[in-house]
């Protein structure tokens, strides 16, 4: 498959896409690697991981330019992303030198609990945040002990074949750590099914999600999922206006919307509703969108032609209609999938607590995943809680207020994983990431993930 760069559409690489026998020759391979890595002490395992890490800031510069290459990230992010990789690998490096089991007291013997390696685990990664979202899978499956196959997505295979190879460089023993680009209902759904494999990490479409689970529970096999999200932020009157307005445009444009934690529903206090719109209007309007290697722009282009279309048929609805469309930003024409920085505001009388079939309905209820954002106006709290809550979804949102008990009544409230007030902050590696609802299943990062990857055993010994 070629592989485009999305800010010039020239063909940057051309990889191999595996087929199902491929997949079944690297469970086969992983199978083998895992009774020796599972032997392998959690020190040493730890010395390896950190020596992974290590390569990767060695490596940084030129990981982050693979990620601007072949997803279109802007050098700042990349950079981010790059660090972001050590320090998940740094951090679960040493975790299971630290599980220490539990000795439970019981009569009549002793009591062992174990905690132990699943075996063979499927990561499957999307195009938006390759190598850090291939990065929270990889490095607590490891540490704990599995064995890991990758697949990246289609468009950007890149970062996580360059991983792989900086892994082994660090001293992985071959097998242990396996990416194989291939198309989802190939490779992916190969791994799926294959009864080798114990555990399945999803990053995706919710669409994709439910087929996995509902393939999975065949097998009564591991599931993470991390899915699609439609997340509220929500500003109150008695907010800082000025900082709320300033931030709100990269907490939906960042990556270019190509975030599943996007504030893509802006929630307005109906007191201050126009006030802000116009404050939004020209934050949005002085987005930077351009080059993704100039650090002086903040959006670059989308992933590709295709989901440019999906985008822009979001807005392309809105032609004909007298509200809808409040702002657009700018970006560059010509080669590269750019789309503007775009606003959509609610046409009068609009209810956001009402079906509906409407352009703007439909803008404000599917995920669009390109920088898309709607605002609503709000009649007090509890409308503002009923309305962030009523989507499928629930995996972020933000809270804008001066008052701290309204603050945590809010974020108690509204049904999310990841919340944050006077911020836009979806993700510390130090704490729990993932979704309520149809938002996804389980939980990435923070020192509990590495349960995600093990399965406790319990042992009795008699001494009577
Ligand atoms: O995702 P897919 P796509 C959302 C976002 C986006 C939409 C579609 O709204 O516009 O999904 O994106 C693999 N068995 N998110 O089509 O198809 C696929 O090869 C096994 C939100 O890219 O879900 C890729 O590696 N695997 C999201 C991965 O699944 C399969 C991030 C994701 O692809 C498969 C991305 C199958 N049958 C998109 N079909 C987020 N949560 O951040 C596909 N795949």
């Amino acid at each position: 498959m070629k592989i485009l760069n999305p800010a010039t559409e020239e063909v940057i690489a051309e990889v191999e896409m595996a087929d199902a026998a491929e997949v079944d020759r690297a469970v086969e391979v992983a199978r083998r690697a895992f009774s020796a890595w599972r032997a392998v002490a959690p020190g040493d395992r730890a010395r390896l991981l950190r020596r992974f890490a290590q390569k990767v800031e060695d490596h940084a510069e030129e990981l982050a330019a693979l990620e601007v290459a072949g997803a279109g990230h802007t050098i700042g992010n990349a950079r981010w992303e790059a660090g972001n990789v050590r320090d998940v690998l740094n951090f679960y490096a040493g975790a299971p030198e630290r599980d220490h089991g539990k000795q439970i007291p019981v009569p009549g013997g002793v009591d062992i609990t174990f905690s132990e390696p699943l075996g063979v685990v499927g990561v499957i990664v999307p195009w938006n945040f390759p190598m850090v979202i291939m990065t929270w899978g990889i490095a607590p499956a490891l540490a704990a002990g599995n064995t890991v196959i990758v697949k990246p997505a289609e468009w950007t295979p890149l970062t996580a074949s360059r991983l792989a190879e900086l892994a082994l460089e660090a001293g992985l023993p071959e097998g242990v750590l396996q990416v194989l680009p291939g198309e989802g209902e190939v490779a992916g759904a190969r791994l799926v099914e294959h009864p080798g494999v114990s555990k399945i990490v999803f990053t995706g479409s919710t669409e994709v999600g439910k087929l996995i689970a509902a393939k999975a529970a065949d097998q009564v096999k591991r599931l993470t999922l991390e899915l699609g999200g439609k997340s509220a932020n929500i500003v109150f009157a008695d907010s800082d206006l000025a900082k709320a307005a300033a931030a709100a445009p990269m907490a939906v444009f960042d990556n270019s919307g190509q975030d599943c934690c996007a504030r893509s529903r802006i929630l307005v206090e109906r007191s201050v509703y126009d006030e802000f719109l116009d404050r939004l209007s020209d934050a949005v309007r002085a987005v930077t969108v351009g080059d993704p290697l100039d650090p002086a722009n903040q959006m670059g282009p989308l992933i590709s032609a295709e989901h440019r279309r999906r985008v822009a048929s979001f807005v392309d609805a809105f032609s004909g209609e007298a509200e809808g469309v409040h702002t657009t930003g700018s970006c560059p024409s010509g080669p590269g999938f750019w789309f503007a920085p775009t606003v959509l505001a609610a046409p009068g009388g609009f209810d956001p607590l009402a079906g509906g079939s409407g352009a703007f309905h439909r803008a404000f209820t599917e995920e669009i995943f390109g920088p898309v954002v709607s605002v609503v106006p709000f009649d007090d709290e509890a409308h503002a809680v009923r309305i962030a809550n009523n989507t499928a979804y629930g995996l972020s949102g933000s809270i804008w207020t001066r008052d701290v008990g309204r603050a945590l009544r809010v974020a108690r409230a509204v049904e999310a994983g990841n919340l944050s007030v006077n911020s836009h902050s979806s993700v510390r590696y130090w704490t729990p990431f993932g979704g309520f609802k149809q938002s996804g299943l389980g939980r990435e990062l923070g020192p509990d993930a590495l349960a995600a990857f093990t399965e406790t055993k319990n042992v009795f010994i008699s001494t009577e």
